[in-house]
Parts: C-alpha cells; structure tokens; sequence
C-alpha cells in the first residue's frame, strides 16, 4: 500500500506512559480536601415522586451534603438543556421516567460513606405504567411521559424526512421488483472500560470553576456550563485527562457532574463523581433503538432503482441525542449507502419512551451506523430474492471512480472513492470463489444427509461514511458552530507545541498530530509536543467524536503548520539576504532556487527568527501561528467487508471464522494507528450483531445492566483480521486524510448478520435481529420452511 505520509507506523508516543501504568485518569485525580458524591438512583421505570426524606442521610456522621430536586429547583437547576434542545432532569422533581433516573446526590468524606448514605434516603414512589415499545408510545392512549412540558398530550418528538418522495414513490410503482423489510437496530452502549465521571472544584475566593471530566468534548462542555450556569467561560476550566476509551459515551454533560458542580459549590471542597459499570450501562446514554422498515425497488436483473424508509427512532425519556441541529436524525440520510439510485427518500419519527436518555453516537457519525446497517441487509435480501450472488448484485450497483465527487440523492455530496477497486481487493483476500465452491458443496452433501456439523455462511458488506462534521454553514450543535482552532508555536531551538481543541480517548493523536506538523515542517515528531484536553491550554474547537477529529482538527494542523512555514520562508530570505519569492522548500528546509546549496533548516530558521536578525518592515518575528479550520465538506470514507461463519444449527451457535477487511480513508497518517482502530472497530461489529443488548422487561426494568448480561466480545469471539487497504485521497482536506475511528464499527455487524443469515439460508431464513445470539438463531431456524 502507499503510504504517502513520513514517519508511517512509528510507534505511539502516549504509550510509553499507558503501558507504564502512568496515565492519569480521572479517577487518579485527588484533590486536597476532596469529597465523594454518589447518586440516588430511581428503581422504577415510571412512576410519580411523592416525598423524599433525607433527613436520616444528613445525620450521617460523613456526610456533608445531601442535594434533591427540590433544592436543585431553588437554583433553577433541576432541569439543564439537553443537546437536542430538550430538557432533562438533573435531579428528579416531579416523576421519574427511567430506571436508574438520579433523584438525589450524596456528598460524603469517601465513597463508602456515600453509598452507605443512600440507603438511608427515603423516597416514596407511586408507580405508573410505563412504556418500553417505541410504536406503543405512539399510540393515542399509551401514557404520557413528558408530562412537564406545557400542553404535552403524547410521546412523539418529531417528525423528519429527506430524499423526494414523489420521485422515489414513482420510481416503486413502476418498479419490477420490491422488496419489504423490517429491520432493528438493538438499542447498545458504548461501554468504554473507564466509566464516565467528574471532579468539580468552585474556588470561592477566585470565582474559578474547574471541573475534571472524562469528556470527548472539553470546550463544548465549558461552554454549556457557562450558558446554564451563567458563570462567564473564562471562569471555568476543563481538564480532560486521559481517557479509558469514549466510543460517544463521554460526549454528553451527565447530571452526575452538575450534582458534584453544585455539591463543590455547597461545600466549598472539592467533589468527585465517580459512576460504576451499571450505572454507566442504565443511565449514561445508548446508541441505536432505530425500528426500520427498509423497500428496495428494481428491475428484475438487478438494478437497484430507489430505496424507501421509515424509521420509529426510540430516545428515550429526555432527548439528549448529541448531532447537529439541523438534522434530528443525525446523518441517517447517507442511508443511500453507495449505490447508483434514482431516488430515494426517508421519514423518521423521534419517540420518547421509558428508558435511559441520550442517543449517543456510539462509534458513529451521527446514525451513519444505522444508515449502513439498512442498506446493506436491505442488498441482501434483495439478493436472496433475486438469487443472485450478493458480491456480484454489489459490484453491479456501486457507484462508479468517475461519478465522483457524487451528489447523492439525500443531498450528500461524496467527496471520492473507487468502490470496485475496493470490493475486488477484498474478494481477492478472501478467496470470494473459492469460499462459494466450499460452501455450495457442503451444502449438497448436507442436503444429502451425509454431513452434521456446522453450516458456513458468507457475509458481504460494502459502506459509505459521512464523517468530519462540519462545515459551519451546515452543522451546528447548540448554535455552536463546528470548526475547530488549532496553533503550533516553535521555539528557538527548533522544538515545537501543538495545541489542538480536540480530545483523544486512545486513538493517539499525540502521535499523528505530531506526525502531520513533522510532515509539514520537517521536524521530527519526537520534538513536537501534542497539548490537548485543557480548555485554559487550547483553541476552541467541539471535539472527538463522529470521526472528526481528523477531518476537522488534522486538517487545521497541516493548515497552522503550512502558515509557519510561510512565516520561516520570510525569516529565511532574510537571512540569505534573497526574496521569499526565490525559494523553494523541501521537507524540513527553504533553499534559493537553482542553488540547492544555498538554505537554511527549520531550527536555523527557529532560531534566527528569535534573534537580532534584521527582518523585512512589518515582520513580526517569531515563528508561531494560529488558525481555524472550516472543513468545506464531509469526508467519506468507505469500505468493503467479508466475514466468513459457521453457525451450528442444532445450538445456534455462531463463530466467525474469518474476516476481511479493506478500509479507504484516504491518506493513512499512521497506518499502524489506522489498523488498531480498524481491529477495534472490527470487535464492536461482532459484538453487536452476535451478543450486545439493551434491554428491558415490560415494567421497563433494564436487563443490560452489567457484563454478566451486557455480553462484550473478547479476543475469544473475534479471528484474526485480515486487512487490506486502498487509498484514495480526499480532494478537499489539506492532506488527503478522512476519518476512519468508527469505520469498521459501521460496516461490519451488517456483514456478520449477512453471513449468518448466509448460513441458514438452506433453512429459508431471509432476515433475522441482531444480536444473533444462540438463541436467536435457533428461533430463527424454527418454524423456517427447509429450503434445499
Ligand atoms: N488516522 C490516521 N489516518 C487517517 C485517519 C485517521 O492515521 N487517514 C488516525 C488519527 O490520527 C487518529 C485515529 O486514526 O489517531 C482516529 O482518527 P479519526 O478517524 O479522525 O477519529 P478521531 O476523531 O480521532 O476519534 C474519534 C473516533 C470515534 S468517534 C470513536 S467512537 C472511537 C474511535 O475514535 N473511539 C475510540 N476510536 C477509538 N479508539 C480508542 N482507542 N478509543 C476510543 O474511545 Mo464516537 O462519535 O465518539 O461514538
């Protein structure tokens, strides 16, 4: 593969303190004086508040404050804004509407005392019946859960559609075949190992709010705290430390930390907040809950002509979905996936259930999960319907290298890609005809009777991503616009300091931001320090999420980068007394053209950009420079993707035997990097399509709420990746680079479902949910016509 950036796999700088032991993390953090918080936590999943007495947990000997919505309302903080222009309850006041929903929050001299202190809070409750299934919350008569918002009469949220609905309904009267199918994306959690939390310090005497938090978006925080708080932003600070991983979960501002901000306030120490894992998996977020009925239509040889959907998304009891403003589905309309369409369209319906809040992201642009999930078991069960081969129906369809860049018809515009190149590569790794004659002879000497045993399948899926948000005329979230700042100073002897707003929770960005400037300038990436996650320490910018951060922040680096280069060029015709004009620059030095003898090197540059040599009027000096970055559009980044399984149909049992991956996110600046987030992403997709979920009772009781029963995959469940790669570069970033955090995550559980369902096509089974649990599939295989 090219790698056409230096320094390519160089090991990861944060690693040498990560392997050590000696990340900071949160809950690493003591303060002096500090103080523990826990949350009182709602066991119902509906019902209305009648008291609550606290005076037993005040007599506690440790404790030193006891908050509630009641006192919460006095400071009109019982209720804070949520991303999605909703609002959410920081403390219950009037009803809880989820289990795990925080009614009280504890301050104590440590953590046991806190918890032990929660036990003695008494709150009665009146039950209420609750509602878990997203279309019976739509039913005129289903209970009404927000009943806080004025004139609330039902549980619908919004509506929101895109795509031309006449065009696509024209296109499916008219249209050969179509195909209909109902298909769920569970509800999941990103379950990151390090679970959320907070230490909140307010300094009485300065007015200085400085709140520790495991955020994936530091700046974004400060300034929602500074809106509902009303404190101004140069009054607060957040440090995010090392972070234990984030996958979306650590995008959203949780009414745990505004519990430890006002517990600091109240006591005048500092207040840590520390969730453990089922508090974590009850009440910080989902991702998913999107109940979609996907149409297909197209001519009987098997051109795909449109794509219709409808989707009931399920948000939960307060919408707190982090995406941009404009779009309440976040990017769901990239449901076109990568496929030649003349129309298509889409209407989904938001509904409020009892159940966590959020609507996380989870390695996810913004519903591009969902998206891609669709579209590629919608080809497959066109594909069994038709009886073609999936690959052969994918190659037909994929957009061709010279539709790009592509206006897609949900309004997209993709900025490149070969598709073919991408899907042969993967074929060819996988041995793709090979792997059909193995299995088109297991299958008849099953159908014989001779063989017992396991079936295989083959799954193929091909995905299109939209990540980087955004470009500012478009995307918004809170009013906040999304460009990140970014600035590079270097120091008289050559060294230099990056300082990024956006965050990293283990993809290394200490390494490859250091690796584009050393690109850039010339300098070696061991001498450039990468500062991040201090709002005192950084430009402005959202933050790490949705893939962004290289689009959007990777770009602004090789941006302020390039401005100090300019900058050296003007210090360097200085000191060769020539014009900035004549010369020329090659990695890391500016030379007088035609006389490559003649030059200067960045650090001689450095430093007589810092000393008495007499520069040009109007030149400053120095070298150091600032900029912001307003990406001009999206990246899209693609890829295609063959899982190989043998599912045991008398257990239902799945085990993935091989899978193929090929990943283009154009420029690779860290191609080792590139394929760790490839690996882990590969993880998340079996996880989710074989054994994550979310779920809840009828009485809304929430059956995930630890890894006994939230089950993640291990490196048991997972082969070992085979990997390839093409490169195509994206036109409009300054070095080519798209994201690819989230990647495999949004394309792989479509290609383990479409090979599990591969597996059991003998037995006719055109669909089945994830997760494909044992269970599952063995239900599935019930009941199912053989087909031989
Ligand atoms: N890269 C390279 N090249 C290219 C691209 C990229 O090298 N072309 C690299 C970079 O630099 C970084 C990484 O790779 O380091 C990544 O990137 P991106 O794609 O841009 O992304 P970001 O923004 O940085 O990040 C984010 C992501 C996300 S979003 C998620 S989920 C996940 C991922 O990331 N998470 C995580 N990955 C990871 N890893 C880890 N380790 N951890 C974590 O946590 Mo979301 O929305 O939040 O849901």
């Amino acid at each position: 593969m090219e790698t056409p950036m230096g320094y390519g796999s160089m090991r990861r700088k944060e690693d040498a303190r990560f392997i050590r032991g000696r990340g900071t993390y949160v809950d690493d953090v003591t303060l002096p004086g500090m103080l523990y918080g826990a949350v009182l936590r709602s066991p119902f999943a509906h019902a209305r508040i009648v008291s609550i007495d606290t005076k037993a947990a005040e007599a506690h000997p440790k404790v030193r404050a006891v908050i509630t919505g009641a006192i919460l309302d006095g400071l009109k903080l019982a209720w804070m804004p949520t991303l999605s222009y909703d609002t959410q309850a920081v403390l219950a006041t009037d009803k809880v509407r989820f289990q795990g929903q925080e009614v009280a929050f504890v301050v104590a001299e440590d953590r046991y005392a806190a918890r032990d202190a929660l036990e003695l809070i008494d709150v009665e409750y009146e039950p209420l019946p609750a509602v878990v299934d997203a279309r019976r919350a739509l039913d005129p008569d289903a209970p009404v859960i927000r009943d806080d918002k004025d004139g609330k009469t039902d549980n619908h949220i919004f509506d929101w559609s895109s795509g031309d609905k006449d065009a696509t309904d024209r296109v499916f009267s008219e249209a050969e075949v179509v195909v209909t199918q109902d298909v769920l994306y569970p509800r999941v959690h990103p379950a990151p190992l390090e679970t959320c939390g907070a230490i909140a310090d307010f300094d009485k005497v300065t007015g200085k709010l400085t709140i520790w938090c495991n955020t994936q978006a530091p700046h974004a925080h400060r300034t929602v705290y500074a809106m509902v708080a009303g404190l101004p932003e140069h009054k607060i600070r957040i440090i995010s430390p090392d972070i234990g991983g984030g996958f979306g979960n650590k995008v959203g501002i949780y009414p745990g930390y505004v519990c430890a901000v006002v517990g600091s306030i109240v006591t005048g120490r500092p207040v840590k907040w520390m969730e453990d894992r089922s508090e974590n998996l009850m009440s910080t977020s989902f991702a998913r809950d999107y109940h979609m009925r996907g149409e297909i239509a197209a001519t009987r040889d098997g051109k795909i002509r449109a794509v219709r959907v409808s989707v009931i998304a399920d948000h939960g009891a307060f919408n707190g979905t982090a995406q941009p403003t404009k779009f309440p589905a976040g990017f769901f309309h990239v449901f076109t996936g990568s496929y030649d369409l003349e129309a298509a369209h889409c209407a989904v319906t938001g509904v409020y259930t009892n159940k966590a809040p959020g609507g996380v992201a989870y390695a996810c642009s913004f519903r591009v999960t969902e998206a891609a999930y669709l579209i590629e078991r919608m080809v497959d069960v066109l594909a069994y319907e038709l009886g073609t081969d999936p690959a052969a129906l994918r190659m037909r369809n994929l957009l061709r290298p010279e539709q790009f860049p592509y206006p897609s018809p949900t309004g997209w515009e993709y900025d490149s890609g070969d598709y073919p190149r991408a899907l042969a590569l993967a074929m060819d790794i996988a041995g793709y005809d090979d792997l059909r004659a193995e299995q088109a002879a297991q299958r008849e000497r099953w159908a014989a009777g001779e063989v017992g045993g396991t079936l295989m399948g083959v799954g193929i899926s091909f995905f299109t991503e939209a990540v980087g948000a955004g470009p500012r005329k478009h995307m918004d979230i809170l009013g906040l616009g999304m460009a990140d700042g970014a600035e590079l100073r270097v120091h008289p002897t050559g060294k230099a300091v990056l300082r990024i707003s956006v965050q990293s929770q283990g993809q290394g960005h200490e390494t490859t931001y250091a690796q584009i400037v050393a690109e850039e300038l010339g300098i070696s990436p061991d001498d450039i320090e990468v500062v991040h996650g201090d709002t005192d320490q950084t430009p402005f910018g959202l933050g790490t999420y949705g893939s962004r951060s290289t689009p959007v922040s990777g770009a602004a680096t090789a941006v302020v980068a390039r401005k100090v280069r300019e900058r050296a060029r003007i210090v360097a015709g200085a000191m060769l007394e020539v014009s900035p004009e004549d010369l020329e620059w090659e990695k890391g030095r500016w030379f007088v053209r035609g006389d490559p003898d003649q030059g200067r090197t960045i650090t001689e540059i450095a430093l007589a950009a810092h000393s008495s040599l007499e520069l040009p009027e109007g030149v400053e000096g120095h070298l150091d420079a600032t900029t912001v970055y307003n990406p001009p559009n999206l990246t899209f980044p693609f890829g295609a993707y063959i899982c190989v399984v043998d599912v045991d149909p008398g257990t239902g049992r799945v085990k993935v035997r091989r899978f193929v991956a090929v990943d283009d996110c154009g420029v690779r600046i860290n191609p080792m990097i590139v394929e760790g987030q490839v690996h882990g992403g590969l993880a998340d997709g079996i996880g989710m399509a074989l054994m994550e979920l979310i779920a809840f009772d009828p009485d809304g009781n929430c059956l995930g709420a630890s890894f006994m029963d939230y089950l993640l995959p291990t490196s048991m469940e997972c082969p070992s990746w085979e990997l390839g790669a093409t490169v195509t570069p994206s036109p409009h970033h300054p070095i080519g680079a798209k994201g690819v955090g989230e990647s495999a995550t949004v394309g792989s559980p479509a290609a383990v479902v479409n090979a599990v369902l591969d597996a059991l096509k003998p037995f006719g089974v055109r669909h089945a949910d994830m997760p494909l649990t044992p269970a599952a599939v063995w239900r599935a295989i019930q009941g199912a016509p053989l087909r031989t």
